[in-house]
């Protein structure tokens, strides 16, 4: 499947409501109230959130006006250059530049951090990168097992501890090997935290200095897995991990299973954080880069 395939199963959920738009754009009538409304509507219930919507229809009622939109074609135009605007915050593409670089994945428990380490190890692999991979969620023994099968899949290497062993010390080792071993990246897993739990973001800022201090000037990607069915939750979870631990951008899982695909513009907007991938399904190509333009389109088709 291409990256369009891909996007367009991905949000089909997301996509089915927007049959509901295309019917309003197809009644619409220029600037009429009622119009407005049902926009509003809708994409509070695509989860796009209340602040957020609120801008939406702000900078919509503006742009249909200036365009003189008059016919709904027109008026979704207005719609796609108001969203665009929206999403575009900063870059959405990862800058790994330097040998080695660093991902370092955050969020809350089961949100797919894991799985979407593997899916990016598997690209950058397939990009004929280095990649090793740091089993930083030391708090469960099997958290590391299910690292260790997605470094067999992806053809990568992985730096291990025991089962309660400091993940700080976990990522002082896996830097020292990636710097040895002269590795690409170095992708850190991390525990699922919640976000209210002072000591657990305690670990994450120590594990986040480590970083800086063996590797100043190395380029370090501070990734937050946000889970779309979660809805609007995710915003107050991100501005914990924001201040915790610097984030860089957000990955946006489990696209497919969930109608609520708005979230990715309260993100953008609340945040001013770029969403760098989704997450479409379980599998190992099932991560897309996020591109605002193509993300779009997608929910038009
Ligand atoms: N449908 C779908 N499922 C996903 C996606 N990403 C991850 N999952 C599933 O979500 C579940 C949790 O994924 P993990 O990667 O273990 O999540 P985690 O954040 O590492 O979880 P903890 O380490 O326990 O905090 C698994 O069953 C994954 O297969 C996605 O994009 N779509
Ligand atoms: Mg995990």
């Amino acid at each position: 499947m291409g990256f369009f395939e891909k996007m367009f199963s991905g949000l089909n959920k997301t996509r089915v409501n927007l049959e509901e738009l295309e019917e309003l754009f197809q009644n619409y009538k220029p600037l009429s109230d009622e119009f407005f409304e049902d926009l509003e509507e809708m994409l509070v219930m695509a989860d796009v959130g209340i602040a957020t919507v609120d801008k939406i229809i702000d900078k919509m009622r503006y742009s249909c006006y200036i365009n003189k939109a008059k016919r709904g074609d027109e008026a979704r135009n207005c719609l796609i250059g108001v969203l665009q605007e929206i999403l575009d915050v900063g870059d959405t593409t990862l800058k790994l530049t330097t040998t080695p670089s660093v991902i370092l994945m955050v969020g809350v428990n089961g949100v797919g951090k894991t799985t979407t380490i593997g899916k990016l190890a598997n690209q950058l692999k397939a990009e004929g990168k280095r990649v090793l991979l740091a089993a930083g969620d030391t708090f469960r023994a099997a958290a590391a097992e299910q690292l260790g099968i997605w470094a067999e899949r992806s053809g990568s290497e992985i730096v291990r501890h025991e089962e309660g062993s400091d993940p700080a010390a976990v990522v002082f080792d896996s830097i020292a090997a990636g710097k040895a071993r002269n590795v690409d990246t170095i992708i850190i897993d991390t525990a699922g935290r919640l976000h209210n739990k002072q000591n657990l973001m305690n670990e994450l800022s120590k594990m986040r200095r480590i970083i800086d201090r063996e590797l100043p000037g190395a380029d370090v990607e501070t990734l937050m897995v946000l889970d779309a069915t979660t809805g609007q939750n995710g915003l107050i979870q991100a501005k914990q991990f924001l201040d915790t631990a610097g984030l860089t951008g957000i990955v946006l899982t489990k696209l497919d299973g969930t109608a609520k695909g708005g979230i990715v513009f309260a993100i953008a907007n609340e945040l001013k954080l770029p969403v760098k991938y989704v997450g479409v399904g379980e599998g190992m190509d099932d991560l897309i880069p996020f591109e605002s333009k193509n993300f779009i389109e997608a929910m038009f088709k």
